[in-house]
């Protein structure tokens, strides 16, 4: 088996981040060698300190599926065969790089008025997210893409549009839009992920995903089994995929509730 979980609404509550449900639940799933990956609208940097703070070291994926990281040595398996990012990990990367990203943002932000992590300051960034101040530090050491506001969501069309000409696409997470990659999202990494751990490991896996965001579309269509998180308004984004269960309740709540039930069964 292997879980691919997103962070904000789902292990993390969407107002203040906290974990402690998804924490107990995290605790079965390492009792069970379950590899679970963090898959996210969130930096490296970001991740790597909650891991830190859980004392687990997983694959994960960051920025909406613009790269993969795999800890080198992770379960003794042999990734050699992947491209090495430093000492710390193999990668694929999906997504373009930030220089290129903010190229295009920066060439259309006055017309649209929009306000991005590179340039909105820390204080700012601070209130709208409710993070603090040492964290909003680690969500502004992008590598791949541009999370933003903007002053008027129907501009959001002729954005794509533009875009587009760039090979980039817009995605919205549960407090921005994000501006990333037009051939990256969570849903491709997650397919080249299970796909190296089927090779792997030499047989197929079960895959779960556990996600509340339109962003986690993607990602709910390459796994056996979806599980939709309630979000922050009590609502369930839509999806056609046939085998998925909802939560009954939000964020790290609703995580311990779904991965209990699931992983009953097994
Ligand atoms: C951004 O991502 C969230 C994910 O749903 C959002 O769009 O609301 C990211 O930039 C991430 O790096 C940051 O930690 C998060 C803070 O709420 O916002
Ligand atoms: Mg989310
Ligand atoms: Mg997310």
């Amino acid at each position: 088996k292997i879980i691919f979980t997103d962070l904000d609404g789902t292990f993390l509550n969407h107002d203040d981040y906290k974990y402690e449900e998804s924490k107990e639940a995290l605790e079965i799933i390492r009792k069970s060698s379950i590899t679970i990956v963090f898959t996210t609208s969130k930096t490296k940097a970001e991740v790597e300190l909650l891991q830190k703070e859980l004392n687990i070291i997983e694959p994960f994926i960051v920025e909406n599926g613009a790269a993969l990281f795999i800890p080198k040595k992770y379960k003794n398996f042999d990734f050699s065969f992947l491209p090495s990012f430093d000492e710390k990990y193999y990668y694929v990367k999906f997504g373009l790089s930030y220089d290129e990203i903010l190229k295009f943002f920066n060439l259309i932000k006055k017309e649209f008025s929009l306000q991005g992590f590179s340039s909105l300051n820390v204080d700012i960034l601070c209130s709208l997210t409710n993070l603090k101040k040492e964290q909003i530090l680690l969500s502004k050491q992008r590598d791949f893409t541009e999370p933003f506001i903007l002053e008027n969501e129907k501009d959001l069309q002729k954005i794509e549009k533009e875009a587009s000409k760039y090979s980039i696409k817009i995605t919205k997470g549960g407090r921005f839009f994000h501006m990333i990659g037009k051939n990256q999202d969570k849903g491709l990494a997650v397919k080249k992920c299970i796909e190296i751990f089927e090779k792997l490991e030499e047989k197929k896996l079960y895959s779960i995903a556990l996600g509340d965001g339109k962003n986690d579309i993607p990602m709910f269509e390459n796994v056996a089994l979806a599980i939709i998180i309630k979000n922050h308004l009590g609502l369930y984004v839509q999806t056609d995929f046939k085998n998925s269960l909802k939560s009954t309740y939000k964020g790290s709540k609703g995580f311990k509730e779904m991965i209990l039930k699931c992983l009953k069964k097994y």
